[in-house]
């Protein structure tokens, strides 16, 4: 007959000193598994008389049970303690300096981004994005560039294969479908900048089939070239970072636009170095215009109630501009030596205050 006493105590010492969830596994299996120890003791009932069975048979229940209690204890310790463990050997210590910062850099093109976004937002824009994937309708139709109008073959257009029901999509070739999303979406006061990739089938020293544009859109009552004006000073200020600049506006012509001017800034050339704001040389940056009625009709609002003007311009150029690089294709080369040397610090937030690049 076995010691019952004996028993638990070396079972539950057992328990108690199993140091992790595998050793409690095998002294669990030991005990109460199939063929554990106290299992066992059930087939010492087979050899016994009616009055010891109702005497043990209780006892080794109550044993069982004893043990299983211990080891549910214990198991549950153990996972506590692991998880302590591995809390503990997997933290982040987020105040530790940074290892590896100088391997990565914000391309100039973010940059560029990032730094008309705090010059916007500072000026109550609001940024709007849409998709790269356009339809004729926003690309091209509301914008009053009906199917036969030049400006069509002007852009250059990627066309996507015709779907079902015959209709060609189009990889966007400005972001001024962004605006007329906006328009039909919201109600005026709108004040939005659209910036994002375009694509033009269009490949040379100074184009690359997919380049950067950014688009400003102001509607509201009563806008007017005043407007536009002192927008487009305050915008190329900032930038440039420069406290004065005179602008040229000469006219020109966009089927959104009505009237519509390019815009040239003052600038120097000194021993190849650009500076802007002096001199007199002249840099074309930007197209823009007050946004033509039928476009607004096009969108659903009221063109006797709204106006509003609108620009463009393209960002990769504006980046070579300000940061002093001479050939766009390496824009898109990602030649990490040319990252390094024209990359920015990505923990340097350009701010209105504490000055956009440094
Ligand atoms: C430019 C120049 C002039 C323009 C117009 C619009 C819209 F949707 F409001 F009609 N968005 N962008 C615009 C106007 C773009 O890029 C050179």
């Amino acid at each position: 007959m076995t010691d019952l006493s004996a028993l638990e105590k070396d079972v539950l010492d057992a328990i108690a000193s199993a140091a992790s969830l595998d050793e409690l596994e095998t002294v669990r299996v030991g005990a109460i598994g199939k063929k554990g120890s106290v299992t066992g003791l059930t087939k010492q009932l087979g050899g016994m008389s009616v009055e010891e069975r109702k005497e043990y048979g209780p006892k080794f229940n109550m044993l069982k049970n004893t043990v299983a209690k211990a080891i549910d204890e214990r198991k549950a310790v153990l996972e506590k303690e692991a998880l302590n463990a591995r809390l503990q050997s997997e933290t982040v210590d987020v105040t530790l300096p940074v290892n590896g910062l100088d391997q990565g850099s914000i391309h100039p093109v973010s940059q560029a981004m990032d730094e008309l976004a705090e010059v916007f937002a500072d000026m109550g824009f609001a940024i709007a994005e849409g998709p790269e994937i356009e339809d004729d309708f926003h690309n091209f139709t509301a914008l009053n560039i009906p199917p036969e109008h030049p400006a069509r073959q002007m852009h250059d257009t990627f066309y996507l294969p015709e779907n079902a029901d015959g209709e060609r999509k189009v990889l966007r070739t400005h972001t001024s479908p962004v605006q007329i999303r906006t328009m039909k979406n919201q109600q005026p006061p709108i004040r939005i900048i659209a910036p994002g990739r375009t694509y033009r089938s269009d490949s040379d020293a100074t184009h690359t089939p997919m380049f950067h544009q950014v688009e400003g859109l102001v509607i509201d009552e009563g806008t007017h070239m005043g407007h536009l004006k002192g927008t487009l000073e305050a915008f190329v200020k900032a930038f440039f970072e420069v406290d004065n600049v005179t602008m040229r506006f000469r006219p020109s012509y966009f089927p959104f636009t009505e009237p519509s001017a390019e815009v040239d800034i003052q600038c120097s050339w000194k021993n190849g170095e650009l500076r802007i704001g002096e001199g007199d040389d002249w840099l074309e940056i930007l197209g823009c215009g007050m946004v033509n009625p039928r476009v607004i009709e096009a969108c659903g609002l009221d063109s006797a109630k709204y106006q509003g003007f609108a620009f463009g311009c393209g960002i990769d150029r504006l980046a070579m501009l300000k940061y002093g690089m001479t050939d766009l294709r390496a824009f898109f080369d990602n030649d990490l030596r040319w990252m390094k040397h024209y990359g920015f610090m990505p923990l340097d937030m350009p701010t209105i205050a504490g000055g956009l690049s440094r």
